[in-house]
């Protein structure tokens, strides 16, 4: 059984990492225009860097939650036939275990260079606006995908929608279009769709089951399920 999982910021929620948009979502105080752009970034760019500086330190402050050690715990089972797709730019699905992962929004711990290209794995501040350590031009950026970019390994991502047999979409307000699609392109190619979420999300009527409560306690409730399911 070929399984495609879909991540947002409500599985690390539990952890401590605040949403975009819940009530006290990251973006209370700050309009996404103005840190989730290009356009933002060449306009503030001391703002956006402070906004992505204070997320990169606060990642010391969290750890995985029950639901991403689920998702590991699946992975260890179903080896290949399991791809999970993040938008979040934390590190918890890598913390807990999880290797068959795409950051698809990229990822706190990486910057690009906009003057070579690179992308290079970062844990310290980029507002103080430190050098390239490939070409050694200041020109490092957050290595996430705003909007009106393209999100990172889409063909990788559309090839396993394409062969999956259940997709499963948890903890993500199907807000964000390319990601709040992917229910539709799984659910073309036949595969049988779940959401986990806290609530109904924007998309919860293409879904062809959803079960609504945290994902701490939805998703090692469903990976057992499948678990079960698929042990001899
Ligand atoms: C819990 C819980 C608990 C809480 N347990 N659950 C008009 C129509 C359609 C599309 C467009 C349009 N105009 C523009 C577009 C495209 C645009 C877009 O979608 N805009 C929308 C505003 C409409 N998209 C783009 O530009 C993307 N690029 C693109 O489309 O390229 C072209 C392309 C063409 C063809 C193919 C492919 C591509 C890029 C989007 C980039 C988004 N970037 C951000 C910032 C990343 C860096 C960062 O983190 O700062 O990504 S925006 C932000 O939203 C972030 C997130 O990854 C993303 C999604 O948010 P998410 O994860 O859903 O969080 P929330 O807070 O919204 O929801 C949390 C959910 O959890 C809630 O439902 C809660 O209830 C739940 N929850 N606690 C379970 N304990
Ligand atoms: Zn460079």
């Amino acid at each position: 059984m070929k399984v495609v999982v879909l991540t947002g910021a409500g599985i690390s929620a539990e952890s401590g990492v605040p949403t975009f948009r819940d009530a006290d979502g990251l973006w209370v105080g700050h309009r996404v225009e103005d840190v989730a752009t290009p356009e933002g970034f060449e306009a503030q760019p001391s703002l956006v860097h402070r906004f992505y500086d204070e997320r990169r330190r606060s990642l010391a402050e969290v750890e995985p939650n029950e639901a991403h050690r689920a998702l590991a715990r699946l992975e260890d089972v179903l080896g290949d036939d399991l791809l999970v797709v993040t938008q979040n730019i934390d590190d918890l699905h890598d913390r807990a275990g999880s290797t068959r992962l795409i950051h698809m929004h990229g990822e706190l711990l990486s910057a690009w260079c906009q003057g070579c290209d690179a992308h290079v794995p970062w844990t310290r501040d980029l507002g103080d606006l430190p050098p390239c350590p490939c070409c050694g031009v200041t020109a490092l950026r957050p290595d996430v995908v705003w909007f009106g970019e393209m999100p990172y390994q889409m063909e990788r991502i559309m090839g396993a929608l394409a062969g999956a047999d259940l997709f499963v979409s948890i903890g993500t307000s199907g807000a964000v279009y390319p990601a709040a699609g992917f229910v539709q392109q799984a659910m073309r190619a036949g595969a049988r769709t779940l959401e986990l979420n806290l609530e109904p999300s924007e998309g919860s009527l293409w879904f062809s089951e959803t079960r609504h409560g945290p994902a701490s306690e939805l998703v090692p409730r469903w990976v057992d399920e499948v678990l079960l399911a698929v042990t001899p």
